[in-house]
């Protein structure tokens, strides 16, 4: 048996400067690591709750009490506990929050916890991804990687989050790294060829931030970038959005305020069907807002044979959400967060339910990120087939990206090289 022997915790920073929580958990075997938790710009309302102290510090994101609770209530409580299976400690640990969304504690404390234990029995095990996968051949997943980013990451430049380029086509996990960078660094050279010098200024997660005149222009932006990088669109390489939808609910209406245009749900719906016809496009995710389940159903029954709909503020990586969503053919794709769930097996949860319905999976960093890259080998040791970690500037996306090529050049390993249940 190992037990837990210590936990620690600090106030450490994220990718955008925000105060976040880091935890150190020691085994009493000497193995001992480390975990930062993520944090959102876009999150939903049914997500895990983080715990931020308000007042000056910060400008209010201060985590200190997040980090008191780790040290006076939860370390009391996992010291000395028996680590063998991670999957326990995260049991006992959502049993010390009064609360299900995990407010009272700190959904970043109780996440730090997690991970860092789960990381820290890896540690015998060579790695994240081997201790969630012991045997046989690692699956690499098929990357979403961010071109031009808008909405709450990018100043609300243009209404979509984020646009992506995934690389259908590529036959390995590092050729498909290689043409979706070549699609961001075709985007910024035709962006400055039409007189955007900032192109060469990055977003919060490493796209392009752009004032164009509308969504479309965005679209088409990434479409010719495909192009110019020589590939096939649609046969190499697609493109994939997130709407971030909670973002733009305006008295009941979607508002494209780069547009100037108000739309009711099906009005969106048919919107992006008309983008859908005009563009090479794979995925859409969160084309609604977190709690429009009938215009969630409407979307699916409209666009769901030849687009892939993905929910992330709509599940939140909560397996009761992803189950009510399989009922009602709300979606056909799962966003997967684990700071969304509060603990790693919370999300896995969610994962295993929705796979279990034929529905892709896509593992996801968050807009504020860190330097750690754990994100991919839980990927890896999920089995998840798909991973978003926003684009290939900034490091705290590159930790994750160069992980999965550690991962491709050093273990036995195969590619999801389609998305896996993409209905075109
Ligand atoms: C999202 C994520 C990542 P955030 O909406 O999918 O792009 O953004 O972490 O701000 O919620
Ligand atoms: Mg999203």
């Amino acid at each position: 048996m190992t037990t837990i022997a210590a936990v620690a915790a600090w106030e450490a920073l994220d990718s955008r400067g925000k105060p976040t929580v880091a935890v150190a958990v020691t085994l009493d075997d000497g193995s001992r690591a480390t975990a930062l938790a993520p944090s959102g710009a876009s999150a939903g309302s049914h997500e895990a709750r983080e715990l931020r102290d308000g007042g000056h510090r910060y400008r209010g994101a201060g985590v200190r009490q997040a980090v008191n609770h780790v040290i006076d209530r939860i370390a009391p409580r996992v010291v000395g506990a028996d680590a063998d299976e991670p999957a326990d400690i995260d049991a006992l640990l959502v049993t010390l929050d009064p609360r299900a969304d995990l407010g009272d504690l700190g959904a970043n404390a109780v996440l730090a916890v997690s991970l860092a234990t789960w990381r820290a029995v890896a540690r015998r095990r060579g790695s994240l991804a081997r201790l969630l996968q012991p045997e046989g051949a690692l699956l690499l997943p098929m990357p979403m990687v961010n071109v031009v980013s808008g909405g709450a990451h990018a100043g609300r430049l243009i209404d979509i989050q984020d646009v992506l380029v995934i690389p259908n086509g590529a036959p390995d996990f590092a050729t498909a790294l290689e043409w979706a960078s070549r699609v961001r660094a075709e985007a910024a050279v035709l962006a400055q060829e039409h007189g955007y010098e900032t192109a060469v200024l990055v977003a919060d997660e490493g796209g392009l931030g752009l004032p164009l005149p509308g969504n479309r222009a965005a679209l088409q932006l990434v479409a010719d970038a495909i192009e110019r990088a020589g590939l096939e669109p649609g046969r190499d390489a697609s493109i994939a959005l997130d709407l971030a939808a909670t973002q733009l609910v305006r008295d009941g209406l979607y508002e494209l305020a780069g547009e100037g245009r108000r739309l009711d749900s099906a009005a969106l719906v048919a919107e992006v069907a008309e983008w859908a016809d005009a563009f090479p496009i794979l995925s859409v995710e969160d084309l609604l807002g977190e709690d429009d389940w009938e215009g969630w159903s409407l979307a699916t029954a409209t666009l769901g044979d030849r687009v892939r709909l993905v929910g992330d503020d709509l599940f939140v990586t909560d397996p009761r959400r992803v189950e009510r969503g399989i009922l009602d053919r709300a979606a056909n794709a799962v966003l997967i967060k684990v700071n969304q769930s509060g603990t790693v097996s919370g999300a896995f949860a969610a994962l295993t339910r929705a796979r279990a319905a034929g529905w892709d999976t896509i593992v996801s960093a968050r807009s504020g990120d860190t330097e750690q890259s754990w994100l991919a080998d839980l990927a890896v040791g999920w089995s998840a087939g798909q991973i978003k970690v926003g684009s290939t500037h900034r490091s705290e996306r590159t930790a994750k990206w160069n992980r999965l090529l550690e991962l491709e050049a050093t273990e036995k390993t195969v590619f999801a090289r389609s998305p896996m249940g993409v209905r075109r």
